[in-house]
């Protein structure tokens, strides 16, 4: 079977896809880089990803950068590992929605947040629109539980569900009472206490 190794820096963003392996249960190497030291930035690390960025997953030849999409690659490339809705459910479209909404909503809400632009962006020029009915919308989505597709947990869930966790992590996205529970239900999972724990040992 062709080899999954992950091009990690511990903690990031690449901590997703860490969790997202330790769902999927198959056998992965970590390839380490040190953000603080620019490692990411060199020729070598460029030529997997020439943005710099991490994660990055090699998975044989093939090469999938962005942390969402490495989710949706997982999930759809090991699916007996059942993280995915699989093409003509009708639960699909929901389920990639899930997973675009992420990256192209919930992050650019919280970084725009925290950031804030010199003349605020009218709301029609937002992918996301604004701070509050991104978080309303997500908070719907996740009250009912035990996940956002219902009973099964998918890479949707790990992808929204690592937004949230870091957000209220770093008191970016409100501590609403949906978002505590649903966290608190990710928490509990073996795969992401196994993925905190081995972030934590490679960052120390
Ligand atoms: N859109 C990318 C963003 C990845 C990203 O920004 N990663 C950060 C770590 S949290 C990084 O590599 N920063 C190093 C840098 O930009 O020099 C994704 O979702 O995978």
């Amino acid at each position: 079977m062709a080899k999954l190794t992950l091009y990690h820096a511990a903690p990031s963003r690449s901590s997703v896809t860490l969790w997202m392996l330790e769902e999927l249960g198959e056998p992965y190497d970590i390839h380490l880089l040190s953000l603080t030291k620019g490692e990411n930035r060199e020729p070598a690390y460029l030529a997997v990803n020439p943005m710099g960025k991490v994660p990055a997953l090699r998975h044989g030849d093939a090469v999938i950068t962005e942390a969402a999409a490495i989710c949706t690659y997982l999930a759809d490339e090991f699916p007996a590992a059942k993280l995915n809705v699989p093409i003509g459910d009708p639960r699909r479209g929901s389920y990639l929605k899930w997973l675009f909404f992420g990256p192209s909503c919930i992050e650019p809400a919280v970084i725009d947040r925290a950031a804030p632009r010199r003349e605020e962006a009218r709301r029609g020029m937002l992918g996301y629109g604004d701070f509050d009915t991104t978080m309303n919308t997500v908070a719907a989505a996740v009250e009912q539980g035990p996940w956002i597709l219902g009973e099964q947990f998918t890479a949707a869930d790990v992808v929204i569900g690592a937004n949230i966790r870091w957000g209220m992590m770093f008191k970016m996205i409100p501590e609403r009472p949906e978002f505590l529970d649903y966290a608190a239900r990710i928490a509990a999972r073996p795969a992401a206490q196994r993925a905190d724990a081995k972030d934590k040992e490679l960052a120390g």
